[in-house]
């Protein structure tokens, strides 16, 4: 007798004899204790991708999006298409930005062990990913970032005061203690605020390039999130928008291999590239050396350019590897390989960078020696700066009522009794 739903109820499933079905469950490579093994990663030599015009239809570059834009090789020399060729005062400019951004991570990630913070989140490794782009984007376009981009700030030469002030809390906070340590906030460097809910930049990045190309005007929007943020509902909505609407803005995937403790195959890194992603939107995507500062610089300015014409949108995914833990809350002993970091075959991007302005010339051991003493000085001494204006543990650095203000222009009379209920409690308490 068949089975009014369709299926076969006669016999059932298991008179066919089927094997049983099965779920893929990744698993990293290796685990501690195991040996890291990276010798299954394709690193095409560098020079081999080629660079489209920036107005070349999605459709005739997909290969970039599963190859590896590359610039500066293994002995410190620059060759292929996407050699952006910067002077040398912009190469030094980003070698200078990027270690001071390691310096600050440094000296933050110390702060937090001695309990000047509660928490800190390190770029260390990445630098180029924030730091090349900086430097490709115009000073005005908007920079929707996730939390490990300190670096975009560091670029645009923010003051590394106001930072500490807001990692500490303290009474120099514009953002009053609202915001978990790290969350920045800075209208005037283009800074939008950071969300520690993932990939909510990604559709605001959008809509805010829409609303740009809507009024007329000329700035561009770039976002950030990483790889396993790519599994979030709001990545697709936003590249479902940004296809649609053509909007000008670009879309940075940085694919550091680890969101906290799960590996990049849980976020569908075994099957394809992130980069990949573009091509069923019907973007362009590139898929870069996130160790390259000059291969990030040349991706992100091709796709800056290429929005600023009314191309569209990238995508662009950032090869690269998270050396240290994901935050200060974390202990990456605890679930992957401690030869990892060591073994990552792309390298550091701060060495690959001074090895090649040694290379051409234009530095040297000493000079690098000497600027990272003053880079070390410059973040002691805005620390110092900083902690005049008080630590996580002083205690409340803004008035408790103050968590009240803010949202409403005119404050609704059910908050006002709320916060007069507060004050009157607190007074009770003799607070
Ligand atoms: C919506 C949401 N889900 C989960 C979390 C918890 N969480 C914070 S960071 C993180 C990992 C993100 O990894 P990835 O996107 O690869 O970025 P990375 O930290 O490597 O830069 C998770 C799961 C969160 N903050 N928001
Ligand atoms: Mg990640």
């Amino acid at each position: 007798m068949s089975d009014p739903t369709g299926f076969d109820s006669g016999e059932g499933q298991g008179a066919r004899n089927l094997p049983p079905l099965k779920l893929h469950v990744p698993e990293p490579p290796a685990r501690p204790g195991e040996a890291a093994d990276f010798t299954h990663f394709e690193i095409p030599p560098v020079g081999a991708q080629p660079r489209p015009d920036e107005a070349a239809a999605p459709a005739d570059m997909r290969d970039l999006a599963y190859g590896l834009v590359r610039v500066l090789d293994e002995d410190g020399q620059t060759a292929g298409p996407w050699n952006p060729k910067l002077p040398p005062e912009t190469l030094l400019k980003m070698l200078r930005a990027m270690a001071l951004t390691r310096a600050f991570d440094g000296r933050m990630f110390r702060a937090q062990r001695q309990g000047k913070t509660s928490f800190y989140m390190k770029s260390t490794g990445e630098e180029a990913v924030s730091i090349g782009a900086a430097l490709a984007l115009a000073r005005d376009d908007m920079c929707f970032p996730s939390y490990r981009q300190q670096g975009i700030l560091i670029a645009r030469d923010w003051p590394l005061v106001d930072m500490i002030n807001q990692i500490y809390s303290n009474k120099g906070d514009r953002l009053k203690g609202r915001q978990l340590p790290i969350m920045y906030s800075a209208r005037d460097a283009g800074f939008f605020s950071i969300s520690g809910n993932l990939t909510t930049q990604y559709p605001q990045a959008v809509g805010w390039a829409m609303a740009s190309a809507a009024k007329g005007d000329t700035r561009i929007a770039a976002t950030w999130c990483g790889e396993g943020s790519t599994a979030e509902g709001d990545f697709h909505s936003a590249c479902t928008f940004a296809s649609v609407y053509r909007a000008p803005v670009i879309m940075n995937i940085v694919n550091n291999q680890w969101a906290i403790s799960s590996f990049s195959g849980f976020a569908g890194a075994e099957s394809t590239t992130f980069a990949a992603r573009a091509v069923g939107y019907g973007i362009a995507g590139l898929r870069v050396d996130g160790n390259d500062v000059l291969a990030v610089y040349a991706a992100t300015r091709w796709a800056a350019d290429r929005a600023r014409a009314n191309g569209g949108p990238t995508l662009i995914e950032h090869f690269t590897y998270r050396v240290e833990g994901h935050s200060t809350s974390d202990d990456p002993t605890a679930y992957r390989s401690a030869e990892e970091s060591s073994l990552w075959p792309l390298g550091d991007p701060i060495a690959r960078l001074k090895q090649h302005c040694i290379a051409i010339g234009i530095w040297d051991e000493e000079r690098h020696a000497a600027m990272d003493r003053e880079l070390a000085e410059l973040v002691r001494d805005a620390a110092r700066e900083a902690e005049k204006n008080g630590i996580l543990g002083h205690g409340l650095h803004h008035p408790m009522e103050s968590m009240f203000e803010d949202v409403f222009e005119e404050m609704p009379w059910h908050l006002q009794e709320q916060k007069q209920q507060m004050l009157d409690e607190w007074k009770a308490a003799g607070l």
